[in-house]
């Protein structure tokens, strides 16, 4: 099977594209490495020494005989391109991760919030286009997040997409129906995943285009089998204050004896997922597509649930690490429970990575020996929700006129 992989270079995308390549999969890779230059842009890099592209790829092919095809590409502005090579390659299924995904990112500035939107929305929206008008019947599988939902519920567990509803008439006659779960998005990124939901259900609708939206909830872990043939096929590891993930941060942070940046009180409660499992979830989506004519199919990837002071007291009390608890940044509830649906993943075979299983092998394995590589200035999260919430530190400004 052909697939495209839209943002085929990044933390998700990478592994993503070797291990379809792997199963047989024809992967060909469409990356403008914004992700790359943003790194230049914060001056802060991955943990892992990630290579060039053309690297990555020429390894994966001396390793494995499998060819993976590069095309360096703006999904977001460069509509045309696009079109042309779903006209040419006519892929049966395109794997969309191409959008900003840093919540932190999002909310540093006007110039941030604006970048995010236009790339995001632009980039979905270019993507649902092209696969109309090349009249070729793909499979778009997008991922999406948890956060669309907001973290809470009113008690039952969060289902997969939809909301069970039942509304009188003015006749009193009771309906049943389902919508989307209503969207409660915590950051300007977050909300482009929510609007990504409404286009989707359009496209759903009116063209018949199948699309299946991953609901992912937070990413950790670094490599993957296929990455490990070779170090210079290393995932990405962001650290950074506005990339670096909650529990990827904690492990670094542990590595290098710096006290774990909880925010707030911790109380946070998030849904979690290993790199690996990640992976097998984008192959059992794509072995599994919507008909066409349905609904965009949505399932809930994660597989885990923590509040983020359990977290820090798990990796400490591995570690023999010190918690901080640090002023917090961001606008969202200091204490919510979470209680997700993933039954849809679980039937398909998904068989999780757990934390306790995978965690001490990522401190050791990354986090310890890619240790050299940190700059302790690009542990704090300077990014601000508001400029009046927090007043320890200053929002950002703008940059240039863009
Ligand atoms: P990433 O930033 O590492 O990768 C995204 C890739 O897309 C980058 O290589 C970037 O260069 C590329 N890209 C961005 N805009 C593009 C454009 N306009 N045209 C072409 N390429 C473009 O992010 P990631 O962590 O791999 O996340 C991938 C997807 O998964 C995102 O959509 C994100 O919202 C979602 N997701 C990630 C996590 C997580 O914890 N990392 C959790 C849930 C959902
Ligand atoms: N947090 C800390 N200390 C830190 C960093 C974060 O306590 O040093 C807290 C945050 O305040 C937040 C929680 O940890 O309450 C999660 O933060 P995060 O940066 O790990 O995750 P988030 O901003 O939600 O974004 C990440 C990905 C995003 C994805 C999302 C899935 O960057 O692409 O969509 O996870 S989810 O969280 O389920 O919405």
């Amino acid at each position: 099977m052909k697939v495209f992989v839209l943002g085929g270079d990044g933390f998700c995308g990478w592994p993503t594209s070797l291990h379809l390549s792997r199963l047989g999969y024809d992967v060909i890779i469409i990356d403008n490495l914004s992700r790359r230059n943003i790194d230049n842009e914060l001056e802060a890099g991955s943990l892992t020494p990630i290579q060039p592209t053309g690297t990555r790829l020429r390894v994966w092919q001396e390793s494995t005989g499998r060819k993976i095809v590069f095309h360096n590409l703006d999904i977001a502005t460069n509509y045309h391109r696009l079109l042309t090579l779903i006209k040419d390659e006519r892929p049966e299924a395109i794997v969309h991760f191409a959008e900003q995904r840093a919540a932190p990112y999002s909310m540093k500035s006007a110039y941030h919030k604006r970048y995010t939107v236009n790339n995001n929305l632009n980039a979905t929206h270019n993507v649902l286009c092209a696969i109309v008008e090349s009249g070729v019947d793909v499979h778009l599988a997008h991922l999406g997040t948890m956060g669309v939902y907001g973290y809470g519920t009113a008690g039952m567990k969060i289902p997969e997409g939809y909301l069970p509803i039942e509304v009188t008439t003015d006749t009193g006659e009771k309906v049943h129906q389902e919508i989307l779960y209503p969207a409660n998005p915590g950051s300007i990124y977050h909300m482009t995943k929510t609007q990504d939901q409404l286009f989707f259900a359009y496209y759903a609708k009116n063209d018949e285009i199948r699309i299946t939206d991953l609901h992912q909830g937070i990413v950790w872990g670094t490599n993957t089998e296929d990455s490990l043939l070779d170090e210079r096929l290393v995932n990405r590891f962001d650290y950074d204050g506005d990339y670096g993930t909650v529990l990827n941060r904690f492990l670094m942070q542990a590595a290098v004896g710096y006290p774990l940046t909880v925010h707030g009180t911790g109380g946070q409660t998030r849904a979690f997922i290993h790199i690996q499992d990640t992976v097998r979830c984008i192959q059992l989506a794509l072995e599994n597509p919507p008909d066409r004519g349905d609904r965009v199919r949505i399932l809930n990837q994660m597989t885990e649930t923590h509040k983020i002071r359990d977290l820090a007291k798990l990796v400490a009390t591995t570690t023999n690490s010190e918690v901080a608890y640090v002023e917090n940044p961001r606008k969202e509830d200091p204490e919510n429970d979470l209680h997700v649906r993933n039954d849809l993943f679980l039937d398909l075979g998904l068989n999780p990575t757990t934390l306790s299983t995978g965690l001490l092998t990522e401190v050791t394995d990354i986090a310890t020996k890619y240790s050299y590589r940190v700059d302790l200035n690009k542990i704090p999260c300077t990014s601000v929700w508001t400029s009046k919430h927090f007043a320890g530190i200053p929002n950002q400004t703008s940059k240039g006129n863009n």
